[in-house]
């Protein structure tokens, strides 16, 4: 594997989900695989999970790792093509991609939509321009518009802890203060459209994704109804898409509660974290039995490991 970017980039998702849980038994097996190899992790925005979970990843592969927090540390970075950097902009991404693909064996990037210019995002100029000139295998740690090493860490997380061979899955948008990326309920969609499961989204009218990442889904505007027999809960908010980027007034009441979990297959309630607690889910459902948000965190582990596996086996 060369690029890690979304689910199009992978041959057989429930074999990679298989060898995540493999390494999650036998962690240290394949530390020959890294050994003088360098994984760098580039960070144009904030990360805790996927900053860590990829670090240890790589670390029990034996590799070396680097970050470079780049919004912070870097230059400013100057995008476009053919332009005088008479302003603020210091270092092209030409230059800065290219150089840091002289350093490194593998690059991870994390670039998050601006939600201002939709096309602009959804082309991930960013992200592609890293692609194009650093010259090295790239794995998206959150690009634009999807989070794969996400939507596998989740994929593992349901194989792990499913109880029957088919699954009802639920994808449930739940409020927020602000204005969030659709990225990972983009990724979470087009991973389950190719997992054995039943797959619902659930959503406030006007809150439709890019069909482009929902084929194969059930598609409603009931919560209660689309709630009912569900064996794993995917709660998450996102913006708009149309009108891109922006919140739209009420639904306040979409926050997941006990009560709501009443009609469910005894639902095991997932979220990728960061969670804005009883905004987007309630303190019960976090504290409570049926959360299993910290043990999906755990396996982004694996998930990270699984892919730079392949990453290096293929160097
Ligand atoms: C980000 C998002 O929704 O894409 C990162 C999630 C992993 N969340 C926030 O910005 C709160
Ligand atoms: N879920 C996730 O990617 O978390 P971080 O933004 O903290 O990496």
């Amino acid at each position: 594997m060369k690029l890690f970017t979304s689910v199009h980039d992978v041959t057989d998702i429930n074999a990679l989900a298989a060898e995540a849980l493999q390494l999650k038994q036998n962690p240290y097996s394949q530390q020959h695989l890294g050994k003088n190899k360098t994984l760098g992790l580039v960070f144009l925005n904030p990360s805790l999970r996927t900053r860590m979970s990829t670090q240890k990843a790589a670390l029990n592969l034996g590799m070396n790792v680097m970050v470079l927090n780049m919004d912070k540390e870097g230059w400013a970075l100057e995008l476009q093509d053919g332009v005088v950097m008479n302003g603020t902009t210091v270092e092209h991404i030409r230059e800065a991609a290219a150089v840091l693909g002289q350093y490194v064996d593998i690059i991870g990037v994390r670039s998050f939509p601006g939600l201002k210019n939709r096309d602009e995002d959804y082309n991930e100029e960013i992200f592609n321009k890293f692609v194009k000139y650093c010259g090295v295998p790239v794995v998206s740690l959150e690009s634009a518009t999807r989070h794969p090493l996400q939507s596998l860490a989740d994929l593992v997380t349901i194989t792990e802890l499913k109880t029957k061979p088919r699954p009802k899955v639920v994808l449930t948008w739940a409020p927020h203060i602000k204005p969030l990326p659709q990225a990972v309920p983009n990724s979470f969609a087009e991973w389950m459209c190719k997992a054995d499961v039943d797959f619902t989204i659930v959503h406030p009218k006007g809150y439709e994704l890019s069909t482009d990442f929902t084929e194969g889904a059930t598609i409603t505007h009931n919560q209660d109804e689309a709630l009912a027999d569900a064996d794993f809960i995917y709660v998450k908010n996102w913006s708009a898409f149309e009108p891109y980027g922006k919140i739209l007034p009420g639904n306040e009441d979409w926050m997941l509660t006990n009560e709501k979990l009443k009609v469910t297959n005894d639902a095991k309630v997932m979220h990728c974290l960061p969670v804005r607690r009883n905004l987007e889910l309630s303190d019960e459902i976090l504290d409570g039995p049926s959360s299993i948000v910290v043990h999906e965190a755990g396996n982004r582990v694996w998930a990270a490991q699984a892919v730079l596996k392949q990453m290096l086996e293929s160097l």
